[in-house]
């Protein structure tokens, strides 16, 4: 018998069930924000909201076009969960930050640009949102505690910021950083984690084209829980390198020492990437959970994103890859 295999990627869209739903009642919706009517719709709903109605002026920014290029072959997980259940330490150790996550103030908010660049800067974010070229991608999700989901985000290359960055030939890293505010982020008070969150790609990995700055999800402005106004997509690597709420950009040539990797470098090291076979010192890596649907799933290599991205470590040795 002869199967097909596609790449994730290339199915059409009728096999995402939730997600087309998505996108129909979002062209609908569309077609009557200009009337400024009132949408009742449910919970994956998206029409243009208003810097009134949400105080974020980037509001009326979203939803953004949907780049085909990027889709999945499983149900796009509920905004509601993906919303309420997070990882942002700064806001507690557990998955229930998203209501303290919104003391986090994020206008005025400035991102440095700084190291081995042609001219280091600093630019606030509605500038920085002002010069990309903004799009919609569905990702998977993979958190190394081995549960994941499916989203909508919105945001943009990460290798267009990198362009405006315009590193020297000396950068071999860039190094992000989230914000630091003891005053509003309770965690970061416990001063035993190697605060500010801290992680980095080489080079190589930030110029990929996977590798995605988000900036929205489901339509929207990104969620305060989920790391608004900025945070990264890299879906071929577990969840804790996708640093949230970043203010800082560095190019170095040095590779840097990451928050995980400070506190626990043989369970959490650099690279990262998914891979069911090599397994976390204390859990298989082997399944994971769709926090949508509750179902365990088998884990594919690269987080199923083996094609754009393997090729990348073909020639690195002696280095725990997949850890
Ligand atoms: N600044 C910061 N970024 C972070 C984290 C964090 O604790 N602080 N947790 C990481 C982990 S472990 C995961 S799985 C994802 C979770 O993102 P989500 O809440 O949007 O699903 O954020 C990552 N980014
Ligand atoms: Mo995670």
């Amino acid at each position: 018998m002869l199967i097909k295999i596609r790449k994730g990627w290339e199915l059409p869209e009728s096999s995402v069930i939730s997600e087309s739903d998505y996108l129909n009642r979002r062209s609908i919706l569309k077609g009557i924000a200009g009337a400024g009517m009132i949408a009742s719709v449910g919970t994956l709903a998206t029409f243009r909201q208003t810097y009134a109605e949400t105080g974020d002026p980037s509001a009326s920014l979203y939803p953004v076009p949907r780049n085909e290029h990027y889709t999945v072959t499983r149900d796009l997980t509920p905004e509601n969960i993906a919303t309420t259940y997070n990882n942002f330490y700064e806001f507690g150790s557990h998955k229930s930050i998203s209501e303290a996550a919104q003391a986090l103030p994020i206008r005025p908010w400035t991102v440095k640009i700084t190291g081995m660049v042609e001219k280091e800067m600093e630019i606030g974010i509605d500038d920085l949102l002002a010069k990309m070229p903004l799009e919609e991608r569905v990702y998977r999700h993979r958190c190394v505690e081995a549960w994941s989901m499916a989203v909508p985000w919105s945001g943009f290359a990460l290798k267009e910021l990198v362009k405006l960055a315009a590193p020297t030939s000396n950068a071999k890293y860039l190094v992000m950083q989230t914000f630091e505010n003891k005053a509003v982020a309770p965690g970061q008070r416990q001063f035993w984690y190697p605060w500010p969150y801290t992680e980095g790609l080489t080079m190589e990995e930030a110029t990929n084209d996977l590798s995605f700055m988000v900036t929205g999800m489901y339509g929207k402005p990104m969620p305060k829980q989920n790391g608004a106004p900025l945070r990264l997509a890299a879906p071929w690597k577990y969840g804790f390198k996708q640093a949230k709420s970043l203010v800082s950009f560095h190019f170095s040539d040095k590779k840097p020492e990451t928050f995980w990797e400070k506190l626990n470098a043989s369970e959490y090291g650099f690279w990262a990437n998914v891979n069911p076979e090599v397994d976390h010192p204390r859990w298989s890596q082997a399944t994971e959970r769709d926090i949508g649907t509750g179902e365990r799933i088998p884990t594919i290599i690269y987080n199923g994103y083996g094609e754009f991205v393997a090729d990348m470590y073909k020639d690195i040795k002696g280095q725990n890859l997949f850890m």
